[in-house]
């Protein structure tokens, strides 16, 4: 089991977080949400994430939303010598990030998450 579970569906904006993933080179469990069939729907992918959307990452058991966010998380988690520092990585900061990405969209369903 690695560090990273990346929850995904082939053909939406979870597609260029799977590319970056690579790209980085870094290890992650990868866990196909079906969207068609609605999987994205069901109790137990709400349970990971509230907004019933792809692309999702557990990271070390911190969800980080939204494409934009986790971009910037895995730039940040996976630095390389001579990168600059998006921002130190504290336990809150994912989190922030997402719904500050999250928030200007928000909809029926994301605001029912408290
Ligand atoms: N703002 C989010 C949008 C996420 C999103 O809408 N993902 C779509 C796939 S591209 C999804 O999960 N749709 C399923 C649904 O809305 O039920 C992001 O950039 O990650």
């Amino acid at each position: 089991m690695n560090d990273i579970a990346f929850f995904y569906s082939p053909q939406t904006r979870a597609s260029g977080v799977k590319v970056l993933l690579e790209e980085l080179g870094a290890s992650y469990d990868l866990n196909v949400v079906n969207t068609r069939a609605r999987e994205q729907l069901e109790p137990a992918y709400l349970a990971v994430n509230p907004l019933g959307k792809v692309p999702a990452i557990l990271d070390r058991g911190i969800l980080v939303t939204e494409q934009a966010a986790i971009f910037i998380h895995l730039a940040d988690r996976f630095r390389r010598r001579g990168w600059p520092r998006v921002w130190p990585i504290q336990t809150a900061a994912p989190i922030c990030a997402g719904w500050s990405f999250t928030a200007p969209a928000s909809n029926r369903r994301s605001s029912t998450v408290p």
